[in-house]
C-alpha cells in the first residue's frame, strides 16, 4: 500500500496546544513530527487542520461552572467531554507545530469555530450536520484515498477518518504518525469505531 496521485495526506492538529507544554498535551505527542515530515515527502497533496476555538467554547471546562476537564457532559448534540482552554483562536496554542514541515500543503482547515459546536472532524461538526466543506474540495481534487495522521488518534484523526470513510474515501490511519490522549476507554472505542466504519488501520509506513 502507497499513496500514488490519487491520494492526499490529511494532518490533523498537529498543534502546539497538542504537543507537550501545551493546555491539553497528548502524551509523546511530538514524536508524530518527523514521522509525519517523512511521509509527507510521498504526497502531492496534503491538507492539515487546525482546532480553532473562539474564547470561551463549549468544549472548555471553565465554560461549565462546577465541571472539570476530562468529565463528559450533555449537550443538545451529544455527549461532549470537557477540555482544558486550548487552541484558542490566534493564541500560541492554536498555532501549527513549528517543526512540520510539509510545504506542498494547499489547504489549511479550520474547526470547531462555533462557539456551542464542537468539531473534531475535518469534515463535520458534532452535530453531524455542518460541513466543513473538505469532502468536496477532495472530491474536486480527484481524491480517492485519505491518510490520515496526526493527533489526537481518539479524537480527531478517528473522527476524522470515520468521516471520510463514510464519505466513499479508501480511508487509511498510520498509527505510527498518531499518538492518543485515551481518557475513559476513547482509544479502545476509536479503534472500533474506526473499524466498524472500514478504516484501514496500518501499524506504520515507509514508502520509497
Ligand atoms: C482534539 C480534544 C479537543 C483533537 C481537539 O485534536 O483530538 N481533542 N479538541
Ligand atoms: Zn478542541
Amino acid at each position: 500500500m502507497a499513496p500514488d496521485s490519487n491520494s492526499v495526506l490529511l494532518v490533523v492538529d498537529v498543534q502546539n496546544g497538542f504537543l507537550p507544554g501545551g493546555s491539553l498535551a497528548v502524551p509523546d505527542g511530538d514524536a508524530v513530527i518527523p514521522v509525519i515530515n517523512a511521509l509527507g515527502r510521498h504526497f502531492a497533496q496534503v491538507v492539515l487542520t487546525q482546532d480553532w476555538h473562539p474564547p470561551g467554547h463549549i468544549s472548555f471546562a471553565s465554560s461549565h461552572p462546577g465541571r472539570a476537564p476530562f468529565e463528559t457532559v450533555e449537550l443538545a448534540y451529544g455527549p461532549q467531554v470537557l477540555w482544558p482552554d486550548h487552541c484558542v483562536q490566534g493564541t500560541q496554542s492554536a498555532e501549527l507545530a513549528a517543526g512540520l514541515d510539509l510545504p506542498q500543503a494547499q489547504l489549511i482547515i479550520r474547526k470547531g469555530c462555533h462557539p456551542g459546536v464542537d468539531s473534531y472532524s475535518a469534515f463535520r461538526e458534532a452535530d453531524r450536520t455542518t460541513r466543513t466543506g473538505l469532502a468536496g474540495y477532495l472530491r474536486e481534487r480527484g481524491i480517492e484515498t485519505v491518510w490520515c495522521v496526526g493527533l489526537a488518534t481518539d479524537f480527531c484523526v478517528a473522527w476524522s477518518a470515520i468521516d471520510a470513510a463514510e464519505a466513499g474515501f479508501r480511508t487509511i490511519v498510520i498509527e505510527a504518525a498518531c499518538r492518543a490522549i485515551d481518557t475513559g476507554g476513547s482509544l479502545a472505542k476509536a479503534w472500533a469505531d474506526m473499524e466498524r466504519a472500514g478504516v484501514t488501520r496500518l501499524a506504520a509506513a515507509a514508502f520509497d
